[in-house]
Formats: C-alpha cells, sequence, structure tokens
C-alpha cells in the first residue's frame, strides 16, 4: 500500500503538555521502517501547521482559537492525503481527529462512500462546548464529528458520521453528560465491562461485518489510553483497567485481515512522561499489526 506519514503536533487540546513532542517520538521508534519492512511505500510528509485564525478566545475553553486552526489545517491535509494512499495521522492530542476525520468524511462524501469511525479510547470525547467541564478541547471530537450542536467557531463539519457507523471500544471513564448525550445515539459502545465479561473480538466482528456490508470507508482513531498504563505509561490522562497487550494486538490484526482500514490516527502519545519510548515503541508495532504484521498466516475466512 501507499501510506502517507502526517505529523500533527497537536498541543492544544489539554492543560499537560508534551503531545507536540509526539509525531517525532513515531518518527524515532521507527515508524516507517517498520511499514517498509512490510513490503509498504511510505512517505513521510513532515508535520502540518495551525491556521492561523481570527477567533475569540472563550474563557471557558482551553485553547479554542488555536484548536480551530488546527482543525482547519488539518481537514484540508487529511482531504487531499486522502486521494494520494492511506493517511496515517501522527499525534498530537486528540482534538486532531476533529481536523482529521473531517477531512476523511469530506473525502468520503465526494467518493460516495459511506465513512465508519472506530473510536480506541478509555474515553468518549463526546463533550460538547457547554457540556465539556474541564474545558479540554480533546473531550469534544466525537460530538463534533456526530454533527452535534453549538461547534460555531469550527468549520462546519462537512458531513457529520451517523452513529451507526461509530464504534467506541475501551471505554471506562465517561462524564455524566457524555453518558447522557451518548444513550440518544445508536453509537455502538463497548466499555471494559463488556470485554471483560464476552472479549473483545465479538463486537468488533460484528462492527467490521456492517463495514464490509456497507463496502465503506474505514476510520480507526487509536488513543494510547485504549491500553492500560502499565503497559503504555506515557499518556497525559492514564486510566486503569485498560486493554492488554495480547487484547491490542488482536484489534490491530483485525483489523489488518478486514482489508477496510483507509485512515488512522495514532493520538494522545506524550514522549515526555515515557520510560525510554517503550510507549512510542508499543504503538508502532501496534500499527505494524494493523498493516500486516503476523505471527502465522490465517486461511480467509469470514470476522462473524
Ligand atoms: C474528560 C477527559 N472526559 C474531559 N477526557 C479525555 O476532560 O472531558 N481524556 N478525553 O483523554
Ligand atoms: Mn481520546
Ligand atoms: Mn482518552
Ligand atoms: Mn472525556
Amino acid at each position: 500500500r501507499d501510506i502517507l506519514l502526517i505529523g500533527a503536533p497537536v498541543d492544544s487540546g489539554k492543560r499537560r503538555r508534551g503531545c507536540l513532542m509526539g509525531p517525532d517520538a513515531f518518527r524515532v521508534a521507527g515508524l516507517r521502517e517498520a511499514l517498509e519492512g512490510l513490503g509498504h511505500r511510505v512517505t513521510d510528509k513532515g508535520n502540518v501547521a495551525a491556521e492561523a485564525v481570527d477567533v475569540p478566545d472563550d474563557t471557558r475553553l482551553h485553547a479554542l482559537a488555536e484548536t480551530v486552526g488546527w482543525t482547519r489545517s488539518l481537514l484540508r491535509a487529511a482531504e487531499e492525503a486522502m486521494g494520494q494512499g492511506m493517511p496515517i495521522f501522527l499525534g498530537g492530542d486528540h482534538a486532531l481527529s476533529m481536523g482529521t476525520v473531517a477531512g476523511v468524511a469530506a473525502h468520503a462524501a465526494r467518493v460516495g462512500r459511506p465513512l465508519f469511525l472506530l473510536w480506541l479510547d478509555a474515553h468518549s470525547d463526546f463533550h460538547t462546548l457547554e457540556s465539556t467541564e474541564s474545558g479540554n478541547l480533546h473531550g469534544v471530537s466525537v460530538a463534533y464529528l456526530s454533527g452535534r450542536e453549538g461547534f460555531g467557531a469550527f468549520p462546519a463539519m462537512p458531513a457529520p458520521i451517523p452513529g451507526k457507523n461509530v464504534c467506541m471500544i475501551g471505554l471506562r471513564s465517561v462524564d455524566p453528560a457524555e453518558r447522557e448525550a451518548l444513550a440518544a445515539t445508536d453509537i455502538h459502545l463497548v466499555d471494559m465491562r463488556a470485554i471483560d465479561e464476552n472479549g473483545i473480538r465479538a463486537p468488533l466482528a460484528e462492527f467490521l461485518g456492517r463495514v464490509d456490508a456497507a463496502d465503506g470507508l474505514l476510520h480507526v482513531s487509536f488513543d494510547v489510553d485504549f491500553l492500560d498504563p502499565a503497559i503504555a505509561p506515557a499518556v497525559g490522562t492514564t486510566s486503569p483497567g485498560g486493554t492488554t497487550f495480547r487484547e491490542a494486538h488482536l484489534v490491530m490484526e483485525m483489523l489488518f485481515d478486514s482489508g477496510r482500514v483507509t485512515s488512522l490516527d495514532l493520538v494522545e502519545l506524550n514522549p515526555f512522561l515515557d520510560e525510554r519510548g517503550r510507549t512510542a515503541g508499543l504503538m508502532v508495532d501496534l500499527t505494524a499489526s494493523l498493516l500486516g504484521r503476523r505471527i502465522f498466516d490465517r486461511p480467509t475466512r469470514s470476522l462473524a
């Protein structure tokens, strides 16, 4: 495949700084080499910069203007990259997905294909600008992408993603306002208890079956805190009780087998908090699994 690495050093989505170093940490950890080793053609497009915008800051919200600027520049970069191959956006915090997924959605609408969104995260990121308690805009991305109201300063979401096309896996930290709003959607919610009780394979297989049936494009947005902090400590908002090493690799291997993933975000890595690049290295290995690294070949069969 043709793979484009696009650095998105967004650090405006929360107060604790460090995600701006994420793109270079993925590079130093050998992402390009790992993917080339699997036979892919990889082009590193360097880093995107935030557009300067004339938006008044809002005292309730952290770095609103800067985040709007990132959304605008990443929206354009993502839409353009979708015409050239499979973009992998190197974050940067999760506010970046407002731009990347909006650009991917614009592309999907233009080519007339439905877009599906897989959100791998401890958090649902479903606040609006009104409901956020923290004022941290990395916690509002899915609400924006779903076309919820009240994102006035942001570019209009080109093609809001219907709830039935969204699946969140790994949930364990959902605020009351988010829980209430999610209950009014048909977003497929897979929390850690569901994974404990039934395993991670069945809900993912069900979702991938729906992507397949609709001949959809699939964007995967991978927040480092999807993983248990014991294996992935380099993230600002650690939440205990996350997915294990093997659960995460299984998800990636199933995504590869599906042949459906057309774009990817790697977000919330804060290399400043890491132990010698350990989390960046794990994220590189997981991305390699998503792009074809495996233990043994499996006979091709239906996932459902
Ligand atoms: C919390 C934490 N729900 C908030 N959110 C995220 O600030 O809105 N942490 N996304 O990674
Ligand atoms: Mn997130
Ligand atoms: Mn998170
Ligand atoms: Mn949240």
